[in-house]
């Protein structure tokens, strides 16, 4: 094991991010057996799931007349109004099949408040509400994350933000990662990580 310090960050891996689920990314579980195959190699695993209650804000169904993919204004800014996904304790919330979950030493649930979606891994869209992850790699010691998962500009993008936010080092991993790109969504995390000092491999 090399990268001393250093924390695997595998960002909701679940079903409804892969073909077939709720919110589909394209090619969401080619990652997976990269993935599997990277946790060998870090001292700290760190799973994330999104995690929604079924009367979450940031679901279309939510909103009356409100199409999947449409903006709305919500208090703490912007939020794309989504389909239905990662309902708690359904199928589509679980993680995909074939990740390898045992050796995960925490697992961070995220957007169970049902007033305020959550991106990031670290904090919630207010960019305000901690969801302990900070704490928790910095007790363990951790200086630096590789950040892998769905969806590159949405979920690993906010989480690589805030965890330079957060005062570590943050690395993605592009081919263990794939994205929802909506609007050119894609291109305009790729500018923000790079701007922030993610390093991009
Ligand atoms: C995500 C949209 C809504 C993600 C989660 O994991 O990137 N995207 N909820
Ligand atoms: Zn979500």
């Amino acid at each position: 094991m090399n990268n001393k310090n250093t924390a695997l960050l595998m960002i909701d891996i679940q079903n409804d991010f892969c073909p077939g689920g709720a919110l589909a990314v394209n090619e969401g579980d080619k990652i997976v057996e990269l993935v599997n195959g990277m946790q060998k190699d870090y001292p700290v695993l760190v799973l994330t799931q999104d995690w929604h209650p079924a009367d979450h804000s940031s679901f279309a169904a939510n909103h009356d007349g409100a199409e999947p993919f449409s903006m709305v204004e919500m208090p703490y800014g912007d939020q794309v109004l989504w389909p239905t996904h990662c309902v708690q304790g359904s199928e589509g919330a679980q993680f995909h099949r074939d990740l390898q979950t045992n050796n995960a030493h925490m697992i961070i649930r995220k957007g169970f408040r049902p007033q305020i979606d959550s991106y990031s891994a670290f904090f919630e869209n207010d960019q305000q509400t901690p969801t302990g992850l900070a704490g928790y790699l910095r007790e363990r010691g951790v200086e630096s994350v590789v950040l892998t998962g769905l969806a590159t500009d949405f979920c690993v993008n906010y989480s690589a933000l805030d965890a330079i936010k957060c005062g570590f080092n943050a690395s993605l991993i592009l081919e263990a990662c794939r994205a929802i790109d909506m609007d050119g969504s894609l291109d305009a995390a790729m500018d923000a990580m790079k701007n922030a000092g993610v390093e991009i491999i």
